[in-house]
């Protein structure tokens, strides 16, 4: 067995342990109470599930087993040369709750370089799916056409016990992390580059090699995507990509089949497409006003407007957060020592001090704070990533570390097949006729 395996192996054992002997004692312990406002509010705020692997507060931001972003860029371990917290190391710590060594996160580097063969079959689908389908339809499709790889459904078409259930997962998990950059880069390359595709270079960590074969050499660029794929990578258990991940895994489908999901969900404008959304909605005013370097004051017209017509300012507010995104400001960081000088980025800034008391003065926002998607955009373009239907995978990528990770330890925890209750409007007006 594997060292990292073993180690979740051990931890999840006496967690399993300790789960069991509170549940014994605390198990009937009310946790919270439900509004009828929550019924109809997408379940803000409902505790309804456990999630080990970060935990998400309003002001705070996002904290990966207790370490928020800065701690992790001091942490985590890092490649010889740049400063920026390699993923491999979030996922170990995500998994096991323990900081790796620069040896643990070498040694899972190259342990997903070995298992990162695609299927041939994905490739073929891929290639006859229409040139101009979404890269997020494509990411989707492509991680469910993996499925035939999952040792968890080959298992359990055989009869596994339930209590290697964590043992296959953690293959699956493995596995498929190992497979994403290259067929995300897949992807990248044959809608954007011709199918001109870049062979894999074996010396990278696992986040260089995805901007290698995206076609992206530059060390700047490299060292960025390290940091977005760290950053990215998990946001508690009750946002939509990985709800979605955790509900469809509770019915004991496959971690391809939990992941591709989960990306379903990802794709959407109100979560992870907002990426894009942010770049789009800054192109267009960049047109429309004819500059590249657009006044505050051009810009507050700009997104009266967009307001006015109906629409959400993407990049902006969050059903939890309740200041700027500790995302964001790792990235508005990373762009103060890297590019500072770069006007898209300026667009980015400006957009920060423009954007929020617009939101605050409708009265009704409960966030006016950028999130994690507002600065991602201004960063890839700068680099030259300009394809912005792309930019959804790459948060994908990253969120495949946390989502698949939290899987492992419902699996090790026997977490059971997740059913809530819904109830009827009959029932509310009932309801409000006794209270
Ligand atoms: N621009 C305009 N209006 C906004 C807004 C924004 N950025 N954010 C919220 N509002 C509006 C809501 O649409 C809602 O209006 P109605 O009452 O007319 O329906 C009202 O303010 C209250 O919403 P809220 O309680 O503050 O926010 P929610 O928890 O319902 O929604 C979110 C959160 C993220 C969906 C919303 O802020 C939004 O649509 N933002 C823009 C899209 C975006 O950036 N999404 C990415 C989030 C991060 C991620 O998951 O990747």
């Amino acid at each position: 067995m594997d060292r990292l395996k073993q180690l979740f192996k051990d931890k999840s054992e006496q967690v399993k342990q300790e789960v069991r002997a509170l549940l014994k004692e605390h198990g009937n312990k009310k946790a919270d109470e439900v509004s009828l406002r929550q019924i109809f509010g997408g379940m803000r705020g409902v505790k309804s599930m456990i999630w080990e692997t970060s935990n998400l507060d309003a002001i705070e931001g996002i904290r990966f087993r207790g370490y928020n972003i800065p701690q992790l860029r001091e942490l985590l371990p890092a490649r010889e040369g740049d400063n920026e917290p390699l993923p491999e190391g979030l996922f170990w710590l995500m998994l096991t709750g323990e900081l790796p060594t620069a040896e643990d996160v070498q040694w899972l580097s190259s342990e997903w370089e070995k298992r990162g063969e695609v299927p041939t079959h994905t490739y073929a689908m891929l290639d006859a799916l229409p040139a101009d389908t979404h890269p997020m339809v494509q990411f989707s499709s492509a991680i469910m056409s993996m499925e035939s790889e999952s040792v968890f459904s080959q298992r359990y078409a055989e009869g596994m016990s339930k209590h290697d259930y964590w043992d296959a997962t953690y293959e699956d998990a493995m596995n498929l992390i190992a497979k994403l950059p290259r067929v995300a880069a897949y992807i990248y390359r044959k809608s954007f580059h011709n199918n001109e595709q870049v062979d894999a270079d074996k010396s990278l960590d696992w986040a260089g090699n995805f901007a290698h074969q995206l076609g992206f050499d530059d060390e700047g660029f490299l060292s960025l995507m390290r940091l977005y794929l760290t950053i990215h990578a998990d946001h508690e258990g009750g946002n939509a990509s990985a709800h979605t991940t955790h509900l469809v895994g509770s019915t004991l489908s496959s971690a391809y089949l939990s992941l591709s999901g989960g990306m379903c969900s990802l794709a959407g404008p109100l979560h992870g497409l907002a990426n894009q959304e942010v770049i789009k909605f800054i192109f267009e005013m960049l047109e429309e006003l004819g500059t590249d370097d657009p006044s505050k004051e051009q810009i507050a017209d700009f997104v009266q407007k967009t307001l006015d017509g109906g629409k959400v300012i993407p990049g902006y507010g969050h059903a939890v957060l309740r200041q700027p995104d500790p995302r964001f400001m790792a990235q508005k960081g990373f762009a103060e020592r890297n590019l500072s000088d770069s006007k898209i980025v300026n667009v980015v800034w400006n957009l920060f001090e423009v954007v929020p008391p617009i939101l605050e003065g409708l009265g009704k926002v409960k966030n006016p704070w950028p999130n994690v998607d507002a600065h991602s955009g201004a960063l890839l373009v700068h680099y030259g990533l300009n394809e912005y239907t792309y930019y959804t995978v790459l948060f994908g990528v990253s969120r495949a570390l946390g989502v698949l990770s939290a899987l492992c330890w419902s699996r090790a925890l026997g977490f059971p097949l997740e059913r809530p209750k819904s109830v009827t409007l009959d029932w509310v007006r009932e309801f409000v006729k006794e209270s």
